[in-house]
């Protein structure tokens, strides 16, 4: 029996484009460099979300008295969420379980938080034995969703929306297409972040799966795909590789200029979202851009 990650590392290396799921992005230290790479001068991401909910919490309505949060990480941006709210119960969903501690420490004091080390899916229907009567507000933040291929996403949402009630709501984040330089400088910065945090998923792979992957004969690319509007970051082989990878049973040739696809970063237009919430069975209800970097932020009722 191999695990998934070994199974999706084999069969993803099997394709003729080869490609490693994003979520593998981040173990531990593929964590702390994501981190590292919200406070970058060129990724403007986090910012813009941090400061629509500053400046516009106090808008969501005040019914909510139950909150969870997919994917919350350290809980920073949840903050300006709950301040306004009166006292909720607050469910962050992670996989990660140190990033969940940190949220319920950060959060402590104004919520009642039961962290839940889950997946987004598994997590809400654990929040479903903790409905206390109210409305829920789900939290996916940070443009996440984009993250997600055309048909995943809109599978996610539709999943999301039938583990919901009438009347909870989403507040989802999607960053807008930009410029393709900005977009590109955000995804290949000049410090090396975002290839040190792209080149950490082959660590992982020859630390978890006996792999022996040399990192160094690869390097980081991201690429604008304007038909697609995506960014996609890829690992290019600067030479011809022959990797074992032990715990998948796999051995593969890379040629020299070959590329492992590793992330897709979709940039939404704003018609597109309105759209989208329509599709997954919700009602557009709020929308706020931020002025500096076209990101939006989006509150949808369940109908
Ligand atoms: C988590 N996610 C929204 C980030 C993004 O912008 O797509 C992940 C990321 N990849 C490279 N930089 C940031």
């Amino acid at each position: 029996m191999i695990t998934e990650f070994a199974s999706d590392v084999r069969s993803g290396l099997a394709k003729p484009q080869k490609e490693l799921p994003s979520k593998y992005l981040y173990d531990e230290l593929g964590s702390a460099l994501f981190d590292a790479i919200t406070v970058l001068p060129e990724y403007g991401l986090t910012r813009a979300d941090e400061r629509i909910l500053r400046r516009h919490s106090p808008e969501i309505p005040r019914e909510f008295s139950l909150v969870a949060e997919l994917g919350s990480g350290s809980g920073r941006k949840t903050r300006a969420v709950l301040e306004p709210l009166d006292g909720p119960d607050y469910f962050p969903i992670d996989v990660s379980t140190p990033a969940l501690e940190r949220c319920s420490r950060e959060l402590a004091d104004l919520a009642r938080v039961t962290p839940l080390a889950a997946s987004y899916l598994e997590g809400l229907d654990q929040v479903q034995q903790h409905r206390n009567g109210g409305h829920v507000l789900l939290l996916f933040l940070g443009s996440t969703i984009g993250n997600f291929e055309p048909r995943c996403r809109m599978d996610l949402l539709t999943q999301v929306r039938a583990r919901l009630r009438e009347g909870d709501a989403l507040l989802i984040g999607c960053d807008l297409v930009k410029p393709i330089d900005t977009m590109l400088e955000a995804y290949d910065d000049p410090s090396g972040v975002t290839a040190s945090f792209n080149l950490n998923l082959l660590g992982r792979i020859n630390r978890e799966l006996g792999a022996d992957f040399n990192q160094r004969a690869f390097t980081h690319e991201a690429r604008y795909d304007a038909s697609w509007r995506r960014i996609e970051m890829h690992l290019r082989a600067e030479s011809d590789q022959t990797v074992t990878i032990r715990e998948a049973g796999v051995q593969c040739t890379i040629r020299c200029g070959e590329t492992i696809w590793t992330e897709s970063s979709h940039k939404f237009e704003l018609e597109e979202i309105a759209a989208m919430a329509v599709e997954a069975g919700f009602r557009p209800e709020a929308q706020w851009v931020d002025p500096e970097w076209p990101f939006a932020e989006n509150l949808w009722r369940a109908v």
